[in-house]
């Protein structure tokens, strides 16, 4: 096992990161830029190297700084959280050369999936189902035009280099591809760097649902039950929760077999997430794979009663996994991300925490590193914290997380909390009946309600 490890990045999962190191009795590095010296990562973790500025280009993403704070401190091992340069495959390559464990899965297996046409035809050939689609890189717009027609309308145009709905457009018609095509070319060139397009029957209607694994240096991977992720607006989830209410154990069940057998097959190692659409009549399609830990990963260690983050570590150090206990669901969990956001513009809302009150008691799990006092710096994402709620039913589970986020007291700045407790309370969440359209069904009303009166 290792007896120091760097943790590249910052906030709720930076400490995050930190606490299970404390139980494994591994040392921690903090790195932090100028505009996190008081940020609760870096007063807890045993080591603290202050890597730039506060832009994260000069600091977080910054690799030569982050690599001399590891060599300073004797650190053998880097853990890079999500974001930043979690996924960045040269990153994990110069960790590697540079004499550092970078604790993820190899580079060529973070290039590939990076690549979301090739990773398509990767899970494609590995034995996942995939939607109908180009299966190459679209050339032009009239080569896109052809394959659209034969795959017929709507179809959605993916950035090869994009993921998490970066560049992405759904077209419904001919014009309107011909249209929006250039249109996303120039949009993922100027974000990625990378023009290249490929496109999908769209599936509408369908709900968003990813199958948690990690795999070992022996090529054994393990596949843990969903988390339902189609409460999102512009591509970013705001509520999670496992199981979904809308598998069904069969379902539930050939989408665990048949992405751990794929995965095995690619030789997966470390923590992933493959994301799925499952349409009406719960058919499943592979879409794309998240080569790091997620956002949404305690709501799984909730109902296995396992702790992801320290299994991730101990198979980077070479470990083959193994847990304590057998591996079943039992119970249910759902994640509320608390965003400091204006709850109606979606406006962030950075400034001074004057007053801070995080729910607590049986069931509920505060993951944040904020404090009364603190100031949000304005450079970063909003998420200020992740509330998890765990009961024995759904319906438990929702009345703790609404209890919890109505003890919640945060003065200072706006937080999304009162659109959270909006959305638990409406008729189609309580009775597990939502899409990836909810939010946007949801909105609609709402302004529409608004205007009303
Ligand atoms: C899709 C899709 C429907 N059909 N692909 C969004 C995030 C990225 N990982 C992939 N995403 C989607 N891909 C096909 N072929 C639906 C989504 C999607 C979505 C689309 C519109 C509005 C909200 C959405 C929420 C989650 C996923």
């Amino acid at each position: 096992m290792f007896s120091k490890i760097l943790i590249a990045n910052r906030g709720e999962i930076a400490l995050r990161i930190i606490r299970s190191c404390k139980e494994l009795g591994i040392k921690t590095v903090a790195v932090y830029s100028e505009a996190d010296r008081n940020s609760l990562h870096a007063m807890l973790a045993d080591e603290s190297v202050c890597i730039g500025p506060a832009k994260a280009s000069d600091s977080y993403l910054n690799i030569p700084n982050i690599l001399s704070a590891a060599e300073i401190t004797g650190a053998e091992a880097i853990h890079p959280g999500y974001g930043f340069l979690a996924e960045n495959a040269k990153f994990a390559e110069i960790c590697q050369n540079s004499g550092f464990v970078f604790i993820g899965p190899p580079p060529d297996i973070i290039k590939l999936m990076g690549d979301k046409n090739r990773a398509r035809q990767a899970m494609k050939k590995a034995g996942l189902p995939v939607v109908p689609g180009s299966d190459i890189i679209l050339e032009d717009v009239a080569e896109a035009r052809k394959v659209a027609q034969k795959i017929g309308y709507p179809v959605i145009i993916k950035a090869a280099a994009g993921g998490g709905g970066k560049g992405m457009r759904i077209c419904r018609s001919a014009a309107h591809l011909e249209e929006q095509f250039p249109m996303a070319q120039n949009e993922a060139k100027a974000a990625f760097g990378d023009p290249s397009l490929y496109l999908e029957k769209y599936i509408s209607g369908a709900r968003h649902i990813e199958i948690q694994v990690i795999g070992d240096s022996r090529g054994k991977v393990i596949a843990f039950g969903e988390r339902e992720c189609s409460v999102q607006r512009k591509y970013q989830k705001i509520i999670e929760e496992t199981p979904s209410p809308f598998l069904d154990e069969r379902t539930r069940n050939r989408m665990m077999k048949e992405t751990r057998d794929a995965a095995e097959e690619i030789g997966y190692r470390s923590l992933g997430t493959f994301e799925f659409l499952v349409d009406e009549k719960k058919k499943f399609y592979f879409m794309e794979a998240n080569t790091r830990v997620q956002v949404e990963h305690p709501i799984t260690e909730m109902v296995y009663g396992i702790n992801l983050i320290k299994a991730q570590i101990r198979v980077a150090a070479g470990e083959k996994i193994n847990f304590p206990m057998e591996l079943e669901m039992r119970g249910h969990a759902i994640e509320c991300r608390i965003n400091a956001e204006d709850p109606e513009t979606f406006i962030p809302s950075p400034g001074k925490i004057d007053f801070l009150v995080f729910p607590g008691g049986e069931g509920i799990r505060v993951d944040s590193a904020a404090y009364a006092g603190w100031e949000i710096p304005p450079y970063y994402d909003s998420l200020l914290a992740k509330i998890i709620a765990y009961a024995p039913t759904r319906q438990l589970a929702i009345s703790k997380m609404k209890a919890a986020l109505e003890t919640t007291t945060i003065v200072g700045i706006k937080t999304n909390i009162p659109l959270l407790l909006n959305i638990l309370s409406s008729d189609d969440f309580v009775k597990g009946n939502y899409n990836t359209q909810f939010m946007e069904h949801f909105l609609n009303h709402k302004a529409r309600a608004d205007v009303v009166g």
